[in-house]
């Protein structure tokens, strides 16, 4: 029974959130259900599915069982370049109500698709993100994702319309009118990025503005790799619960995964999204609690379905149940993409280790932005970490103390040597969306 689970101890979950709380086994017969008529759909629709599914003398009959995916052929980033715009819809343009695109770091977007269906399962699924993250009706929603092309501002959108919150669609940008409407609506929830709420705190300080004295409770956090320590940060300074939810537009957009009240790692609403850890190496398919590339497939998506996509972000899945009573499962933040990955003189090194590293170390700003260069030859690493007013303003033989240790142990971390340079607060490059952490000039 659906009123039997509650969210943060206090009142029913959205009749939305049912699926969450599925029998395995009921999950995994609709997930076989709707992945074969999936299977199905892409092969009938879409050129470039059916013609590697018959390179590899493959109907789509040959998926029987959840497992048999394993043998159909990955989708990835490149195959929706390569067919921009419209290549890989398995609607017609008629029966498309919304387009998005991401902005890939070259040339033209990537572009995807709803149909009216699908609208209706991306608000179901956001819906549930925001029910899980303990979000209800009565809620004033500051949704400071961007709206436009981007799926962050919209997706969020339409599931806190969905749940009966009050949304205020403000958008990114512009800080000082986010701080003055969250003070004079009483937000109680905001949506943006990690690094753009970092921004905001410091937004408010310099307005007299004390957040945790404000009605502000939770932050939907996501868009972008952050780390447990920043999570510890942004609570710390402003007095708010903040929660990971992780998507991407290949699949769906905001509302892939969203943490729960337990904030231990993200439930994937796999009834709508296969997911998969493969080997980015081999490709060969990963037991559960393996770490690897994560792979998801689209179980429901009409305009455009992506079978086996691989997504370049690193996690693992966590069968075991959570504290939460949802039966789907579990994935651990992403931290890392395989392609974010930096080889440092022939090592290997995530951005997320360096977060990790440096805001361990007391009298850091989580603001820092890593700069590489080559210089003879060699790869050279430069940790720009923004300190404290008080450790800036302080005796040199501070800093330089402060400097020595950071670099310590960011050498510890890493297995490598980093130049790291203590800046003054407010000085490096803030985000509206995504934060730019590395710069390289190699
Ligand atoms: O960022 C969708 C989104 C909007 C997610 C708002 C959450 C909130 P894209 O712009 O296509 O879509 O970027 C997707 O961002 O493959 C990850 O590498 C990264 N990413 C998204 N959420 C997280 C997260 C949106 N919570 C890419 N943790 C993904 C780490 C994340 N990385």
């Amino acid at each position: 029974m659906m009123d039997e689970h509650w969210s943060d101890g206090d009142a029913p979950l959205h009749p939305a959130s049912a699926p969450d709380f599925l029998p395995a086994d009921q999950r995994r017969a609709l997930q076989l259900h709707r992945l074969r008529s999936v299977v199905k759909r892409a092969y009938e629709h879409v050129d470039l599915f059916r013609a590697r599914m018959k390179e590899r003398g493959l109907e789509p009959d040959a998926v029987r069982t959840l497992d048999d995916l394993r043998h159909v052929p990955f989708t990835v980033k490149t195959d929706l370049r390569d067919t921009y715009p419209f290549g890989l819809f398995a609607s017609p343009l008629s029966d498309i109500v919304r387009l998005h695109a991401s902005s890939g770091t070259t040339g033209k977007p990537i572009v995807v698709a709803y149909t009216r269906r699908d609208m209706s399962v991306w608000t179901g699924v956001m819906a549930r993100t925001f029910a899980a993250c303990g979000v209800r009706a009565g809620d004033i929603v500051q949704n400071a994702y961007g709206y436009g092309l981007f799926t962050g501002g919209l997706g969020a959108h339409y599931g806190l319309e969905a749940i009966g919150a009050t949304v205020i669609p403000i958008s990114g940008g512009n800080s000082e009118r986010q701080i003055m409407l969250m003070k004079d609506f009483g937000s109680t929830v905001i949506c943006s990025t990690p690094s753009y709420f970092l921004h905001l705190i410091e937004q408010a300080a310099e307005m007299g503005v004390t957040l945790a004295d404000l009605p502000l409770r939770a932050g939907i956090f996501g868009a972008e790799p952050w780390t447990e320590e920043m999570r510890q940060r942004i609570e710390a300074n402003s007095g708010i619960r903040a929660y990971d939810i992780y998507g991407l537009s290949e699949i769906i957009g905001p509302g892939v995964a969203s943490e729960c009240s337990a904030q231990c790692g993200l439930h994937v609403f796999e009834d709508h999204f296969l997911p998969e850890i493969v080997d980015p190496e081999t490709l060969e398919p990963l037991p559960d609690g393996e770490t690897g590339e994560l792979v998801l497939t689209t179980l429901s998506k009409e305009a455009m379905p992506m079978i086996r996509y691989r997504t370049r972000d690193i996690t693992r899945l966590m069968p075991e149940p959570c504290a939460c009573g949802r039966t789907i499962r579990r994935m651990v933040r992403v931290a890392a993409r395989s392609d974010d990955m930096m080889i440092i003189r022939g090592v290997n090194v995530f951005p997320s280790q360096i977060e990790e590293a440096l805001l361990r170390v007391e009298g850091t700003l989580p603001h820092y932005q890593i700069v590489l260069t080559r210089e003879h030859d060699l790869d050279q690493m430069e940790v720009q970490v923004e300190v404290t007013p008080d450790v800036f303003s302080d005796q040199v033989k501070t800093m330089q103390n402060l400097r020595k240790k950071i670099e310590h142990t960011l050498a510890s971390a890493l297995g490598i040597r980093a130049k790291v340079s203590l800046v003054e607060p407010l000085s490096l490059q803030r985000s509206q969306g995504k934060a730019k952490r590395v710069l390289d000039k190699r």
